[in-house]
Parts: structure tokens; C-alpha cells; sequence
């Protein structure tokens, strides 16, 4: 049966990570298409040993598109989503554009798959740094109740994608060289640094990132009882976001009977053995589809808590892979379809 697939922002850090996925996992595509700006019409980007032809996205490319992933900023995703929608194609958006729209479903496959039922034509992928932190803590959270979340992140550069990726880069570089190195992406230096700030400030003094990362919790796991605080900070790392996350939870769970649940987990690894200086680390976690968990602790200061130490792949697991296997589900589940064509068009 013919499925056309499409990914949108196919020349940027995350969407060469889509369609490495998309071959890699033999995603059932009959046919993949690239998009991007104007800028890179023409160009070609790899898809396993073949090159795919970039195509400028326009707004009447979908006609014919079964699944468009999008992974292309905010406002690209705002202006041609309704489009792909009203075309009959599916959308899954790797933007913040509209995770917190009711329309649309807020999904990490091993957390709340069911919430692709219904969906009406745009389907919304987390934060990475939200992602990763519920695929550990889901499995906690249904066991024993999840009242409070105390979340630090320490986020790679790819984060903010491609010219992240080459900041540090090229910092790192000038510094060696005794250069003074120039501030093009973050407001101050990223190399041998790090920076309490990731995206814009908000009115109550949080962060967006912040802000998303307890947001999104809530329409995730559908509860807004779940209290969640953050503070997100970029560090010098090209890949992989690592996250040190408090819990206070209803029931206890002792340290052991976390690990064991956690090691039965879909999509975490459990790699924690203080003795043998076992515990996930950035270096080590790159390409891995995994959520690794380690330094799993009971809070000694109040009843019920525990400390984890959580790292995933954020161009993998935090964005590309987990759209692919929203696709995925949206396949199993016979939902690659939109029902009503006009809803985002207004
Ligand atoms: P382009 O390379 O043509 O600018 P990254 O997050 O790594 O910076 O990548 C962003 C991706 O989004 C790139 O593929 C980029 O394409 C694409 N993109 C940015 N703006 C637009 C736009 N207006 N229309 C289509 N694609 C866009
Ligand atoms: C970062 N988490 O590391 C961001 C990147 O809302 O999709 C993803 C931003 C988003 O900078």
C-alpha cells in the first residue's frame, strides 16, 4: 500500500536525524520526501545510501502526503501545519507551536499513546528535556503517585540545532587559538561555560524551557495534580541532555524496587552501579535510542523521595526518534487519517 512520507526542516540538525530514523528503523514509507527553506532547494541530503532532492516547502506541497513530520521552528510549523492538515496529511510537529493546543495531542509513544485517538490532524511531540524525564518517570508515577517533581537539566548545544552545534564548535576553536570568541546564537559564551538560560524569559522570571518542561508534564500524563518545578541550563555538550530529578511521591518506593521497575521499563535502561562507577553520561548515551537512569537514590530528608539522574540522546529519543514512533503508532492504530480537513484552518 502506498505511504508518503514527508519531513519538513530535512537540511537541519533534527530533520538529518528524521530521516536517519525513518531508514534506519524501515519505516514502511513507499516514498520520502525533503523539505526545507528556499535556501537549500536543490540541495540533497542523505537518506541511507541514497541523497534525497530538497524541496522548498510551499503551501501546497501535501496534496498526496500521507504523514508530514515537521522539525522546522515555531513559525514554520504555525503557517504550513494547517496547510499539510487541510490537505489530508497527517502533521507530526516537532515545535512548541501547538503542544498546548487542545486540538492537539501531546504524545511520547511509551507514555500516552492512547492520546493519539481522536486526533484531528496535528499531533504535537514534547520538549526533549520533558520527554526524557516522563519515559522514566511514567512507570514511577503509575506505581506509587507522583506528587512533586524538582527538575536541573544540563542541555546540549544541539538543542538549539544546527548553529548551536557550530557555536561551540567554532569557541572552542577560537579559544585554543587565542581568539576572542565571537556570540552569535546564546548571549554569552557556550564553550567552557554554562548558561542558566534557555529560551526566552517569562513574566514570573522562569524560563520557556522552564515553563514547557511543567506544562507539558500535566497534559502528558493527564494529571494536573503533578507539581513540577525546573531550572534548565546549557552546557558545553554537543549531544545529549542530562537531567538530576528529585521526586516526592504518595507511596514509598524504596531505591531497589525502583531499579527493578525501571530495568522492566519500555525505552529505559537502567545503568546505575556506584561500585563499579556505573551512572549514564552524555559521552556515552550519543546515537542511543535509550532513556538511560542511574544514581537512582531514596531522598534521605523526607518520607517519601527519590533522587534520579536521568541522560537521553535529545536530536534522538528527545525529537526525531520519538516523532518516528508516534508514525509508528499512528500505523499500528489505522489513524492516518485526518477527519475533518478545516479544523486548523480558520
Ligand atoms: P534551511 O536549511 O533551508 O534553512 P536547525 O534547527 O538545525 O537550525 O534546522 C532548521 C530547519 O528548518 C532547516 O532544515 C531549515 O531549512 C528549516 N527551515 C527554517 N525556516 C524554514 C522555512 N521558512 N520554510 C521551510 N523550512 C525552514
Ligand atoms: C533546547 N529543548 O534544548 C530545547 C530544544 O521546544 O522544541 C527544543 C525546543 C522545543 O534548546
Amino acid at each position: 500500500k502506498k505511504l508518503t512520507v514527508a519531513v519538513v526542516g530535512a537540511t537541519g540538525a533534527v530533520g538529518r536525524e528524521m530521516l536517519k530514523t525513518l531508514h534506519d528503523r524501515q519505516f514502511p514509507a513507499t516514498e520520502v520526501r525533503a523539505f526545507a527553506s528556499a535556501r537549500s532547494a536543490g540541495t540533497k541530503v542523505p537518506f541511507g545510501d541514497d541523497e534525497l532532492v530538497v524541496q522548498e516547502l510551499k503551501e501546497d506541497v501535501f496534496e498526496g502526503i500521507d504523514i508530514a513530520i515537521f522539525s522546522a521552528g515555531g513559525s514554520t510549523s504555525e503557517k504550513f501545519a494547517p496547510h499539510a492538515a487541510h490537505a489530508g496529511c497527517v502533521v507530526v510537529d516537532n515545535s512548541s507551536q501547538w503542544r498546548m493546543d487542545d486540538r492537539c495531542p501531546l504524545v511520547v509513544p511509551e507514555v500516552n499513546p492512547e492520546h493519539l485517538e481522536g486526533h484531528q490532524g496535528i499531533i504535537a511531540n514534547p520538549n526533549c528535556s520533558t520527554i526524557q524525564m516522563l519515559v522514566a518517570l511514567k512507570p514511577i508515577h503509575d506505581a506509587v503517585g507522583i506528587k512533586r517533581i524538582v527538575v536541573s537539566t544540563y542541555q546540549a548545544v544541539s538543542g538549539t540545532g544546527q548553529k548551536g552545534l557550530e557555536e561551540l564548535e567554532r569557541q572552542t576553536r577560537d579559544l585554543f587559538n587565542m581568539r576572542e570568541p565571537e556570540n552569535k546564537v546564546y548571549p554569552y559564551r557556550i564553550a567552557f561555560n554554562v548558561l542558566p538560560h534557555i529560551d526566552v524569559f517569562l513574566e514570573n522570571d522562569y524560563t520557556k524551557e522552564e515553563m514547557k518542561m511543567v506544562n507539558e508534564t500535566v497534559k502528558i500524563f493527564n494529571d494536573p495534580t503533578v507539581k513540577v518545578t525546573a531550572t534548565c541550563v546549557r552546557v558545553p555538550v554537543f549531544y545529549c541532555h542530562s537531567e538530576a530529578v528529585n521526586i516526592e511521591t504518595h507511596k514509598k518506593m524504596t531505591a531497589k524496587e525502583c531499579r527493578i521497575l525501571l530495568s522492566q521499563a519500555p525505552g529505559v535502561r537502567v545503568f546505575d552501579n556506584p561500585r563499579e562507577k556505573m551512572y549514564p553520561m552524555p559521552a556515552y548515551c550519543v546515537g542511543d535510542d535509550e532513556t538511560y537512569v542511574g544514581r537512582i537514590r531514596e531522598d534521605e530528608t523526607i518520607e517519601n523521595g527519590l533522587n534520579l539522574w536521568i541522560v537521553a540522546d535529545n536530536v534522538r529519543k528527545g525529537a526525531a526518534l520519538n516523532a518516528v514512533q508516534i508514525a509508528e503508532e499512528l500505523l499500528r492504530r489505522d489513524l492516518v487519517r485526518v477527519p475533518d480537513r478545516n479544523v486548523f484552518m480558520s
